[in-house]
Order: structure tokens, then C-alpha cells, then sequence
């Protein structure tokens, strides 16, 4: 009995200091080993998100303390040993209206910043810069119409290929690229089937649905390469469709487009081996 009360002690213990030592472990762009909680933010609207995300713990964390109180006591002052005789009230106006208003003020302290973070969300600021990502089976492609309409593929490295340093599932052939401190708007759509967008560090997650153009945008505030997956089950290959965005300085993503531009133009995006595997293997059906 001692050695599992042991254990769970030293569980325990484990568990208090990686949650202490979390804002450390927690991944920036990306996740890492142990990590607890969230990705380290890197745009205004991942730190509401972090921030809402800390108020809920605690609220959740005071309720869930008061009930385990509220047992506690009821099992050891009114079972049936120490309480033989037990009271017959039915109502207490006071009780009554404190457990009906409590809550109600809880879920309004809630309920407001959950309103201000989703609006700041939903509405795009003037934009400076406008990605079209396109989801297909199973990879990204980039967009962009006010650098010279380019559009290009991003494929994920496999495992073979990666270079040292190259997160493995996370790394691409073909990073979509932004400028740091400026407001990027990312119309995402589907080619073929339902997939999202979603980059952890910059808060955003949004469908990518055929036929319909969905709107997200983010602000990085520095630069790095952040990486995202696909959030909505695709196919079979769902899980090796990344998203990785390198924020670089103006200076460079001006150069970058500039050559993008001239890359993409003139050769025709290669068709995808994955795809032409796909169109040219029989069908169970
Ligand atoms: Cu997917």
C-alpha cells in the first residue's frame, strides 16, 4: 500500500513540475517532448487565446475545488454514523438564490472576453498581405494574388529526406512564406475534400471547404517557421499534409516573392507523385 501511495506521490510531483516548467517546454511553431498546455504564442491573437485559456483553468479549478469540498464534508458529517437523525428542511431561499446567481455571474465572466476574443478573430483588420491556401489530398498550396499570382505546392519531407533540425510530419518542400509584423490574410479553401488550416502559435484554425472561401488572418510578431497540420480528417494521408509558415523580415519577403515569381511562373507545378499514384491505383469499388 505504501509503495503505491508512493508512486502516486512521485506521479504527482512529476506532474506539479512539468506543469511549472511548462512556459519553457512548450514549443515555439511547434510542439516538443512533454510539452504541457499550449504552443508559445506569436500573434496578438494567440495571447488572448493563452490568456482566456489560463482564466478558464482557474475559474474550472475553483469549481471542481469546492465541489470535492462540498463531498467531503457532506460524506463525513452527514452519513449515517456521525448524522443519525438527519433535518428535514427542504428549501432555503438564500441557498437557493446564491446557487442560481453564482453561476449565472460565472458564466457572464465567461462569456465576455469568450465574445471579444472570437470578434477580434472573425474580423480581418486591414490586410497587408493575402494568401490563398488550397487544401488538396494530400498537401497545401500557396496563393499569392498581389505578388504577381503565383501559386506553388507544399509537400511534406519524408522521413528519409529530412536535414538536421527539419521537425519530422512537420517539414516542407515548399514553406509558405510572410512578412513579420504585418497582417496576413489567409483565404483557405478545398479542392477535393473538406481539410483546415490551422497554425497553433498563431490561434488560427479554419476549415478548408470545396466551393466556399474562408477567411482567417494573423500578425506574426516574430520570425521563425511555425508549423500547423491539417485539423480535419481527410483521407488517408491526412496526416502528413503539414503547414509550415517561415515569418521573415520585409526586406526578404520581397526578395522572396521576386523570385517566387519567376520560379512558379514559368514551370507548371509538377503533378505530385502521391496523386499520381492515387489516379492510376485500382479502386476497391
Ligand atoms: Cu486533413
Amino acid at each position: 500500500m505504501t509503495g503505491v501511495l508512493r508512486v502516486l506521490c512521485v506521479a504527482l510531483l512529476a506532474a506539479t513540475l512539468l506543469a511549472l516548467a511548462e512556459p519553457a517546454l512548450a514549443g515555439l511553431g511547434q510542439p516538443s517532448p512533454w510539452q504541457l498546455g499550449l504552443q508559445q504564442p506569436a500573434s496578438p491573437v494567440m495571447h488572448d487565446v493563452v490568456w482566456f485559456h489560463d482564466l478558464l483553468l482557474w475559474i474550472i479549478t475553483a469549481i471542481v475545488g469546492l465541489v470535492l469540498l462540498l463531498l467531503v464534508v457532506v460524506t463525513v458529517r452527514f452519513n449515517a454514523r456521525a448524522n443519525p437523525t438527519p433535518s428535514r428542511t427542504t428549501h432555503n431561499t438564500l441557498v437557493e438564490v446564491v446557487w442560481t446567481v453564482v453561476p449565472v455571474i460565472i458564466l457572464v465572466m465567461i462569456a465576455v472576453p469568450s465574445f471579444r476574443i472570437m470578434f477580434t478573430q472573425l474580423n480581418t483588420p486591414q490586410a497587408d498581405v493575402t494568401v490563398k491556401a488550397t487544401g488538396k489530398q494530400w498537401f497545401w498550396s500557396y496563393a499569392y494574388p498581389d505578388q504577381g499570382k503565383f501559386e506553388f505546392d507544399s509537400l511534406m519531407v519524408p522521413d528519409t529526406d529530412l536535414k538536421p533540425g527539419q521537425p519530422r510530419l512537420l517539414s516542407v518542400d515548399n514553406e509558405m512564406v510572410v512578412p513579420v509584423g504585418k497582417v496576413v490574410r489567409v483565404q483557405v479553401t478545398g479542392a477535393d475534400v473538406i481539410h483546415a488550416f490551422a497554425v497553433p502559435s498563431f490561434g488560427i484554425k479554419i476549415d478548408a471547404v470545396p466551393g466556399r472561401l474562408n477567411e482567417t488572418w494573423f500578425k506574426a510578431e516574430r520570425e521563425g517557421v511555425y508549423y500547423g497540420q491539417c485539423s480535419e480528417l481527410c483521407g488517408k494521408d491526412h496526416a502528413f499534409m503539414p503547414i509550415a509558415v517561415r515569418v521573415v523580415s520585409e526586406q526578404a519577403f520581397t526578395a522572396w516573392a521576386e523570385d517566387a515569381k519567376k520560379k512558379y511562373a514559368e514551370t507548371p507545378a509538377p503533378v505530385p507523385a502521391a496523386i499520381t499514384v492515387a489516379a492510376t491505383a485500382p479502386t476497391a469499388d
